[in-house]
């Protein structure tokens, strides 16, 4: 199949899962077509089947806004013609469905009919697509893909009670490439470099926005290192990420937690990591928790949105209520403080990821992409 994707190229969870569905589709021979205002940043290889087209706006003084909605549906226009793609998939509805809509009427007028699948990632439909000023052309565009689907149960929930859609939503659940070397590198976990053996590595990664709930990240691993020898790795970049400083230094640890930026390097820290630390106020699915269990490590977090569909109440992890960072602390404090229990924990949640291996989750796409083609 010749497929466009249409996705944000960042760090964020939806872009990463829209690249690495990408490169495992051209792996299996498909043509692929990522359509974006730059490189995504998984995309670090361009392959055989894999093609990177980018949306440019050019600058104009009259324009406050400048339209990248239009950009985008144009150049879907020009690269459809182009390449004779033939199906669209556009991660995040805002404003990827709304443009991917427009490109598919004007090929329509064209005389070319072209399939659109829509995944919600969360955020697009829980915190910026619910907002009036986009619900109608968030509604809008759902009802107008041909086919929609949803990261997690939660999510598809979520989007029934909050808009009016008319579409059948499939669960497509996010997934993970679990390969060997995930776990076994062929480069020694470094982790004397960043610890003491008598000390405990915690870890959080995010984007560092409010509902990444920073300031419980930091609480949490105060309890913590109050009982046991530990150190905190932060992993991201964001706007809460100043504060979270300061507060370090308010609580007297700012020696013990380390702030890294965005890396590109995340199985490297993940494979020295004892514990990650996901508190977050919602979570569509947690693809960071997905990420940390893949590299063998077990998950404290909240049990907001589809978390609880990812890591598993007392096997790979333990879940509250968000905003208890009390009881978060002393679930992380049951798995550190025993090693037998960690080493448990650890396969588990190994174990867990193994369900949302990439070759179990990527047949269900190319089954929908066929579904979709067939329509027309
Ligand atoms: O978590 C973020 O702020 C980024 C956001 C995104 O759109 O990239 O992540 C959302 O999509 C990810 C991939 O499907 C999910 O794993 C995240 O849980 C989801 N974030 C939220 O729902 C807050």
């Amino acid at each position: 199949m010749k497929i466009a994707i249409v996705c944000y190229p960042t760090f964020g969870g939806s872009g990463v899962v829209a690249t690495e569905l990408g490169l495992e589709l051209a792996r299996r021979g498909h043509e692929i077509h990522f359509i974006t205002y730059s490189q995504p940043v998984r995309l670090a290889l361009l392959s055989k089947n894999v093609h990177y087209h980018e949306v440019n706006v050019p600058e104009y003084p009259l324009f406050h806004y400048q339209p990248y909605e239009l950009a985008l549906s144009s150049k879907l226009v020009d690269m459809v013609k182009l390449y004779k793609i033939e199906l669209l998939h556009v991660h995040y509805a805002i404003p990827h469905a709304y443009a991917g809509y427009m490109a598919k009427q004007m090929l329509k007028d064209e005389g070319i009919n072209i399939p659109m699948v829509t995944t919600l990632h969360g955020t697009d439909i829980t915190l910026v697509g619910n907002h009036p000023f986009y619900k109608p052309a968030v509604t809008f565009s759902i009802n107008k893909s041909d086919f929609v689907t949803s990261v997690s149960q939660s999510l598809k929930d979520a989007t029934l009670e909050l808009f009016n859609i008319k579409n059948e939503i499939e669960v497509i659940p996010n997934f993970i490439e679990i390969t060997k070397n995930r776990v076994e590198s062929d480069v020694p976990c470094q982790r004397s470099v960043m610890a003491e053996p008598s000390e405990r590595i915690i870890t959080h990664i995010s984007n560092f926005r409010k509902v990444k709930r920073i300031p419980d990240v930091i609480k949490i691993f105060y309890n913590i290192q109050k009982q046991i020898p530990a150190k905190l790795m932060m992993v991201g970049d964001g706007p809460e990420k100043e504060k979270a400083e300061h507060l370090c230094q308010e609580l007297g640890i700012e020696n013990k937690v380390i702030f890294f930026g965005n890396s590109n390097e995340i199985d490297k820290i993940l494979c020295l990591t004892d514990l990650f630390l996901l508190p977050s106020e919602t979570e569509s699915f947690g693809l960071a928790a997905l990420e940390a269990m893949a590299c063998r490590v077990p998950v404290i977090s909240s049990n907001s949105g589809g978390l609880a569909e990812v890591n598993f109440e007392g096997v790979s992890g333990y879940l509250s209520d968000v905003g208890n960072v009390e009881e978060m602390a002393e679930n992380a404090l049951k798995i550190l403080t025993d090693d037998s229990k960690l080493e448990e924990f650890k396969d588990n949640a190994l174990a867990v990821a193994k369900q949302f291996d990439i070759q179990n989750i990527l047949p269900l796409y190319e089954a929908l992409y066929q579904k979709a083609i067939n329509k027309y």
